[in-house]
């Protein structure tokens, strides 16, 4: 007997310990990577809200948890099989209605209790802000975002800048490709540092209130599954102070650089409006050098690219070689399927030269 035990190879029965120790140092180490996507760290009034409601209910349902375990647990112990049965069942009980009653209302009450802050918070992430106000309308496209600023006639994409410690009420909704609602997708606008969460729903326009307290970077993603590059669909927000903010406006605001004469720069403008018997650059990005008003095309503006830190929906830094490998093969740094299905940038076989002369160009673009 003694010999068959200790034959037994003792990591057999470690194996459950490595696998809960490596479980639960994989949950912490999550929790590292990035404390900057964390609704339990809100920076502006409108995350606060959720957030005071997340931890009461938190808390509850916690308690109602470790009661509920905790009974079932104490009576599977207390009436444990015994050496001593005599294999008779135990009295049987047909149920008891005070104790019904009362684990019936006490659920109720409490649903009932968080209901109230529940849908108030609802609505006051929806509705208009009392205070003074900034509108930014966020268009969802697969896979990017799109801001427009009415006030300000300004177009950017993936990084929304706001100043800090203003409300910003976002009117939002999805079109795509070519700004065709009906081809449009659902998406969901997600900082959870800044604000609750809302659908972005092609054809219809919906709400969210966002602020940030302080200047500062906050990050979010697309929080509705939208297809291929789903997780590839990243939101940026800085919230700058009043004078960075109006330095960024008013550059915003300003027309694009034209290159001098004669420069590689400007041979990668007039490339960038004809590509002989290719699609033009500007027949789906838009580059405003002053004349009329701004209206973008199927692409993100880029009269002023350069001013943002990340492209393709804030995932690939914005420099020259990440802009150049974009140029060569746009599918092999963001999975879109251009050829399939329209949606995205195609791949316009650019040479050598060509790549050159368009990625001086977009470098110029501050
Ligand atoms: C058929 C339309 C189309 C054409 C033609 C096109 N693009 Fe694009 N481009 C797009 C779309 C759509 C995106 C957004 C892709 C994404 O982020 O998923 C994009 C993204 C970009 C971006 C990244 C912008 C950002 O802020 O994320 C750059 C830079 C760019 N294109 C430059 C060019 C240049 C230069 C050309 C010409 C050589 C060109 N594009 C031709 C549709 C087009
Ligand atoms: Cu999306």
């Amino acid at each position: 007997m003694r010999d068959r035990v200790t034959m037994r190879p003792p990591t057999r029965r470690r194996r459950p310990l490595h696998l809960l120790i490596l479980a639960l140092l994989a949950l912490g180490l999550s929790a590292c990577g990035d404390a900057e996507q964390n609704a339990l760290l809100p920076a502006g009034p409108y995350a606060q809200e959720p957030h005071d409601l997340i931890i009461p209910v938190a808390i509850i349902a916690l308690v109602v948890f470790v009661l509920v375990q905790g009974l079932i647990i104490y009576s599977s112990w207390r009436y444990r099989e015994r050496a001593d049965d005599d294999g008779s069942l135990p009295e049987q009980v047909h149920g008891n209605t005070r104790l019904e009653i009362v684990w019936t209302v006490i659920p109720a009450l409490i649903l009932a209790a968080i209901a109230v802050p529940t849908v108030q918070g609802i609505f006051s992430q929806m509705a208009e802000p009392d205070d003074d106000f900034m509108t930014i309308e966020v268009i969802g496209h697969r896979w990017w975002f799109e801001y427009y600023y009415p006030d300000h006639d300004i177009y950017t994409a993936n990084e929304m800048v706001i100043p800090a410690n203003t409300p910003v009420r976002l009117q939002m909704t999805a079109t795509d490709p070519a700004r065709d609602a009906s081809q449009g997708v659902i998406h969901s606008f997600w900082v959870p540092r800044l604000a609750g969460k809302q659908d972005l729903v092609p054809g219809q326009t919906t709400f969210l209130n966002l602020q940030a307290d302080e200047p500062g970077r906050f990050l979010g993603m697309c929080a509705e599954y939208c297809g291929l590059s789903h997780a590839n669909m990243r939101i940026r927000v800085e919230a700058l102070d009043d004078g960075d903010w109006q330095a960024w406006v008013d550059n915003q605001t300003s027309p694009a650089t034209v290159p001098d004469e004669g420069t590689l720069e400007a041979r990668g403008r007039e490339l960038y409006g004809d590509l002989g018997d290719r699609q033009a650059c500007a027949s789906c990005h838009q580059v405003w050098e002053g004349d009329g008003s701004r209206s973008p095309g199927q692409g993100p503006d880029l009269t002023h690219l350069m001013s943002r830190q990340e492209f393709a929906g804030a995932i690939h830094d914005l420099d020259a070689e990440n802009l150049r490998a974009w140029l060569a093969d746009p599918e092999s740094m963001k999975a879109m399927n251009y050829e399939l299905d329209g949606i995205g940038m195609p791949n316009l076989n650019l040479t050598d030269d060509e790549l050159d002369a368009l990625v001086a160009y977009l470098l110029a673009l501050d």
